[in-house]
């Protein structure tokens, strides 16, 4: 009976402990997101040196197509194409690529987020997958594969962060990963539940400027001759409050591989 009281409230502590998901900050109090005015989110695609052409924009097309699936979240993207992209920037391009050139140690797959400090907008996402570390399409062991890491690089796409408990390791944010491992690909209800935070899907109701991450963003197309100003005010804008980078990452766990 005691057992399993203390079974109970140990059980009771751990879930407490951990976070159902966690979303990325601009250190300025907003999380950061995508304004509704940027999407669906275009991205691109750098053909992979490691895997086939083909499978490669199948497998990132596939793996955006999970967040974007998620019911409860207003997300979408949109595939443009290939491109020659071969390091991130700030281009105004998404791009998706594999490369050697990652920072970090065990870095297996990277996302190079640029966002502004004024309000936690995203304007530039890329992701490099390390091509340091062999790559299968199907999960073969002793190989990561390229879907499991790149739907949590898109993870942080979105704005969620990195999970770390033990009881977080079924989840897709879990910030390790393993050789063979393909759980990542598809989503646990709290990876679900951070994108609905920070894409609340609006009601017929609340038509706009809703409320919790809703960002009612002025999307002013620039027409007529006042466009070039516009844009010159926002490039002043981008350099004040830009610069600003962040890397997230999902790392090789440390250890014996498991089984
Ligand atoms: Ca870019
Ligand atoms: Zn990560």
């Amino acid at each position: 009976m005691k057992k399993t009281l203390f079974t109970g409230l140990l059980i009771f502590f751990l879930a407490a402990n951990a976070s159902a998901y966690k979303l990325e900050y601009d250190g300025n109090g907003h999380n950061l997101h995508w304004a509704s005015n940027q999407i669906p989110v275009s991205y691109r695609i750098t053909t992979s040196p490691v895997i086939d052409r083909d499978a490669f924009i199948n497998i990132v097309n596939a793996s955006f197509g999970t967040w974007q699936g998620v019911g409860s979240a207003a997300i979408s993207f949109q595939y443009l194409g290939l491109t020659n992209v071969k390091e991130p920037a700030l281009d105004g391009e998404n791009s998706i690529l594999m490369s050697r050139e990652v920072s970090g140690n065990d870095v297996v797959g990277q996302s190079y987020i640029f966002y502004s400090t004024l309000d936690g907008h995203i304007l530039d996402v890329d992701i490099v997958l390390n091509t340091s570390y062999p790559w299968s399409t199907e999960g073969q062991a002793r190989k990561f594969d390229v879907q499991n890491a790149a739907t949590h690089e898109i993870g942080h796409f979105c704005g969620l962060d990195d999970l770390y408990a033990d009881t977080d390791r079924e989840k897709t944010m879990y910030g390790y990963m393993d050789f063979g491992e393909t759980k990542k690909r598809t989503l646990d209800a709290d990876d679900m539940a951070g994108l609905a935070i920070i894409y609340p899907a609006q009601t017929a109701s609340e038509d706009s400027g809703g409320g919790g991450g809703g960002c009612g963003t002025i999307s002013g197309h620039n027409t007529g001759p006042g466009g070039g100003a516009v844009n010159f005010l926002w490039l002043l804008v981008l350099l004040v409050v830009l610069g600003v980078r962040r890397l997230f990452h999902v790392q090789k766990r440390q250890g014996p591989p498991s089984l």
